[in-house]
């Protein structure tokens, strides 16, 4: 009999410790809300069961603190939020992990149905606004069903893409009482963590790609997130060593392979370094746990259609959506990468000696792009520059931290500049929805998901505003989390562009002067202001031995709305690519 198994409890009790109870069976992790009535007995089952919660100050940032928990450890996330604000507060947060396909469960605390529609106070149609945001709702309307439909929402969670699920719990079904059997309290080990299933692609289909692969001569795979969601980072570095094929990944897919891998070239999409010459010069595109969405494709003017695609996905109905491909792979990610591998592997020799001056051309490629953007990278400027802060990142953080990035240009920066130094899930961008304000609570979730590594969160000072109120659950929950304040005192990505569009007509996107540093210290975290390039990789080091409080690094940079962009954004001008890459 299984741990699970033997720890059945049976006998009489409310909803909320039946919740609790099958969420201590499914080895829940912490979880993050904020309480009200409803589930006043679900949070007082939460200790007695053995569970840990975080109060948080914005159920969003416990929707985020969350996402960022379930891509550290691909187990479901964990949030909550009572009726009426509290649900619809989770609101973006959900969608983020629904874009991303990350697997969350949120529960929601609803009305007591006896008085439902009399306007009870804070209700609304709270599980009609939810829906579009999460991959299924689940109401609950009878205890008994507590078990199962728990069950049921791992399931859909961590199974094809995962996805965020809602459970609605309506007060008369939390507060109420059930005589439970000990059969009930049951849940299936595999879907505890995605992918809970494995599909492998048609063989057909995989032979039919292994031959186009098999003759390119500049074959090039382009990776996203869903090899993090497949845990495929063996496979993928396997297949592109066995078979010398280079490896560009957008923002989500950073750390498929190592960013200091030989055949790594980086990120492509909106911002390049020399993925993107890459791709035009391509002759076959293996796509994997992509979307090619907007940004990976320039607004759809990657790839040139002439090169032949092969796209493997999870789902369907993704393969061609918004590019045609010659071969569609439908399956998990790792699957489809062994069993190309396998159709291969009489080939890995031959094919290796054929692309010899192939691969070779990347690591002089990367040189040049290098000596153009070395002056960047090493500015000595004050207020610092994006790219010498990149820079200090990648010299300062080890191989094992994982750095978190907010929406605004600290994203997108990182996303070209920062480099992983093994693969894994080392840098979470959010980029299933590119909210602002991810960045400190995607941080707090990161760090209690990942207690022993280095956990460093980077958000612009417009993002950071917006949850700054979480900086008292950092501190409150010990994280060791550093978060770097890129300071400009302006919603810079807004302000860049009507730089570039507006004839520099601004509008609504100055911020005060802030020393973010100081506030942080009257709130009894660490804060440090860096205004000299030189003083950055000390105070990251500082703020990485703090184990159990925040550390704000408020970093000066530029006001300047010319000097914003990592490159040239694609919807305000064309300008060559590569004309500034930094
Ligand atoms: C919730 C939300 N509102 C608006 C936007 C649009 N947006 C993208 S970047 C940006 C600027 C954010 O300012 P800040 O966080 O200071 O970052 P900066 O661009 O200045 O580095 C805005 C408003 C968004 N992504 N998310
Ligand atoms: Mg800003």
């Amino acid at each position: 009999m299984s741990e699970t198994m033997r720890n059945r409890p049976s006998g009489p009790m409310n909803g909320g410790r039946a919740l609790a109870e099958m969420l201590r069976l499914a080895g829940a992790g912490p979880m993050f809300g904020m309480g009200g009535f409803q589930l006043l007995p679900f949070y007082d089952a939460i200790g007695h069961v053995g569970l840990t919660h975080h109060l948080i100050n914005d159920e969003r940032c416990g929707a985020f603190a969350a996402d960022a928990y379930a891509r550290v450890t691909n187990r479901p996330g964990i949030c909550d939020g009572t009726l009426g604000p509290g649900a619809t507060n989770l609101l973006t947060g959900l969608v983020e992990s629904l874009n991303g396909g990350i697997p969350i469960i949120a529960i929601s605390g609803n009305t007591n149905r006896a008085h439902s529609w009399k306007n009870m106070t804070q209700e609304c149609r709270q599980v009609e606004i939810l829906r579009p945001a999460v991959k299924e709702v689940m109401r609950i309307e009878m205890i008994s069903r507590i078990p199962e439909l728990l069950r049921r929402a791992f399931a859909v969670a961590t199974s094809g893409r995962p996805g965020p699920v809602l459970l609605d719990v309506p007060e008369d079904v939390c507060h109420g009482t059930h005589d439970f059997a000990a059969e009930a309290f049951e849940i299936d080990e595999a879907t505890l963590k995605a992918p809970a299933r494995r599909a492998r692609p048609d063989r057909a289909e995989i032979e039919r790609a292994a031959k186009l692969i098999a003759k390119a001569k500049r074959p090039l795979l382009l990776v996203g997130g869903g090899i993090h969601l497949s845990e495929a980072y063996q496979a993928l570095t396997k297949l592109a060593e066995a078979q010398s094929i280079p490896v560009a990944h957008t923002m989500s897919g950073k750390g498929s392979i190592s960013c200091a891998n030989p055949l790594s070239v980086g990120l492509f999409g909106r911002y390049s370094r020399i993925a993107n010459d890459m791709i035009d010069a391509s002759d076959c595109l293996v796509v994997v746990g992509c979307k090619l969405g907007e940004i990976a494709t320039k607004r759809f003017t990657l790839p040139p259609a002439h090169i032949p695609m092969i796209h493997l996905d999870i789902v369907a109905e993704e393969i061609g959506r918004c590019i045609p491909a010659e071969v569609s792979l439908w399956g998990d990610a790792r699957a489809g990468l062994e069993d190309l591998a396998e159709a291969l592997s009489d080939s890995d020799r031959t094919a290796r000696a054929r692309r010899t001056d192939y691969v070779a051309e990347v690591a002089p490629r990367l040189r040049k792009w290098e000596a153009e953007a070395a002056p960047r990278l090493n500015s000595p400027d004050r207020p610092v520059h994006m790219a010498r802060l990149c820079r200090e990142l990648n010299k300062t953080l080890p191989a094992e931290s994982i750095l978190v990035a907010d929406g605004g240009f600290a994203g997108h920066w990182t996303g070209l500049l920062y480099d992983t130094k093994q693969a894994g899930r080392h840098f979470i961008p959010d980029r299933g929805l590119a909210s602002i304000g991810y960045g400190l609570p995607g941080g707090i979730g990161a760090c209690l998901a990942a207690p022993d590594r280095p956990v460093v969160a980077i958000s612009g000072d417009g993002g950071f505003n917006m949850t700054l109120g979480d900086l008292e659950s950092a501190r409150r929950i010990k994280c060791g989390l550093t978060i770097i304040v890129v300071n400009n005192a302006a919603s810079g990505y807004v302000k860049a562009l009507q730089h570039a569009m507006m004839g520099g007509r601004y509008q609504s996107a100055d911020l005060n002067e802030m020393d973010y540093a100081a506030i942080a210290r009257t709130m009894g975290c660490g804060g440090i202001r860096v205004e000299d390039p030189e003083a950055l990789a000390p105070a990251l080091q500082q703020g990485m031995e703090e184990r159990d409080r925040p550390t704000v690094v408020d970093v000066v940079v530029t006001r300047d709305p010319a000097q914003m962009l990592p490159a040239v954004d694609n919807r305000t001008v064309q300008i060559k690519q590569g004309d500034r890459v930094a």
